[in-house]
């Protein structure tokens, strides 16, 4: 019988993830009949916040555009700005979910995988995980960039426990339900450095208007400023930081650098953090090195899944996967 439900759980889980439209079931039909709005008896905040956009201070985003606004304290690109706004103040969240945070470019895509595996293993064994066959950024979507931005009202309920989202907002931003529930929170931080260098990388990847780009050191202006997007930075690093101390079973706080040193103790801490450590026959049998050796950077970049297709931002799948390196700044 477990089995049975664990792999409704499955197909639940993987056709949405596959089309947010193909969720096979008569739920999905009513929702398709009735626009997500239409319940919303409150005028649209998508119509004040147009007006409110004309007053929000306005700087240059790393691909040159004037397209950074200062939004509850925080630098948000322009094309991502409604979404955050609706993820702000419409999401629900239930005490069984997984939010994974960070700033851009700290390892977020590795955060992801890694936290798919930890929560996802009793349903998957590493050798026939999802992440085989679909990138990390699908499996755990963006409340901004993914979920929010399609709709401003979508519904996430038809999603199995645990859920898994990715955030880049303030914690200090995150909607009430989120910080009030018992869900947890894991954010990853990485060197300032490391973390700009990554950022311009990615940037200079696939930049296809004829913007001309900031410079590096026009970056580093900007970045020492706060003018940059989801910065500034020590707001949204220390704001995590701070809940974590204050919270120690609600937020976990970890760094890059002590990934790449010493994945096998951080993927147990994470483990014990989400309330499943790892058993002794797990660890015996090797579990996680095998999600140590699944989520690794080498192992991802090269799957076909990886390598080909592009994110709803236009950026392609492969620009998530670079050198990876600590101190490539
Ligand atoms: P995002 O916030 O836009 O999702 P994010 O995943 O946080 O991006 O950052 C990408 C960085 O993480 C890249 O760093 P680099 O530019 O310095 O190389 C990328 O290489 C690195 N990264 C992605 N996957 C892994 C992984 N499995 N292990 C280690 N680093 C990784």
């Amino acid at each position: 019988m477990k089995s049975f439900f664990l792999s409704i759980n499955k197909c639940v889980e993987m056709s949405y993830f596959h089309s947010s439209l193909s969720f096979p079931s008569s739920i999905a039909t009513l929702l398709l009949l009735f626009p997500s709005n239409m319940f919303n008896q409150k005028p649209s905040m998508a119509e004040d916040l147009q007006e409110l956009i004309l007053n929000l201070p306005r700087e240059k985003n790393l691909d040159g555009t004037n397209s950074l606004y200062l939004f509850k304290g925080a630098w948000v690109s322009a094309y991502v700005l409604r979404a955050v706004d609706s993820f702000q103040r419409h999401f629900i969240a239930q005490d069984t979910d997984i939010i994974v945070a960070s700033m851009p470019k700290s390892g977020t895509t590795w955060l992801k995988a890694l936290t798919f595996s930890v929560a996802k293993r009793h349903l998957y064994d590493p050798r026939e995980s999802p992440l085989l066959t679909t990138p990390p950024h699908e499996l755990v979507p963006f409340f901004e960039t993914d979920l929010y931005m399609k709709d401003p009202h979508p519904n996430l309920e038809q999603l199995p426990p645990p859920r898994i989202f990715g955030c880049h907002s303030h914690f200090a931003n995150l909607p009430e339900s989120i910080r009030n529930s018992k869900c947890k929170v894991v954010y990853i931080c990485r060197n300032p450095l490391d973390q700009v260098v990554s950022f311009f990388q990615f940037t200079h990847q696939f930049k296809q208007d004829g913007t001309p780009l900031l410079s590096l050191d026009e970056c580093y202006e900007n970045i020492c400023r706060g003018v940059h997007s989801r910065g500034p930075f020590w707001d949204n690093v220390l704001g995590y930081w701070k809940a974590s101390l204050e919270r120690p079973d609600k937020v976990l706080f970890l760094k890059y650098e002590d990934l790449k040193e010493d994945i096998i103790s951080n993927l147990k801490k994470i483990a014990e953090f989400l309330g499943i450590p790892f058993t002794d026959k797990e660890e015996k049998e090797g579990v996680i090195e095998e999600i140590s050796r699944l989520c690794s950077l080498d192992n991802l970049r090269n799957l076909e899944v990886n390598k080909n297709g592009v994110r709803p931002s236009g950026a392609p799948n492969s620009s998530f996967f670079r050198k990876g390196e600590v101190g490539d700044s």
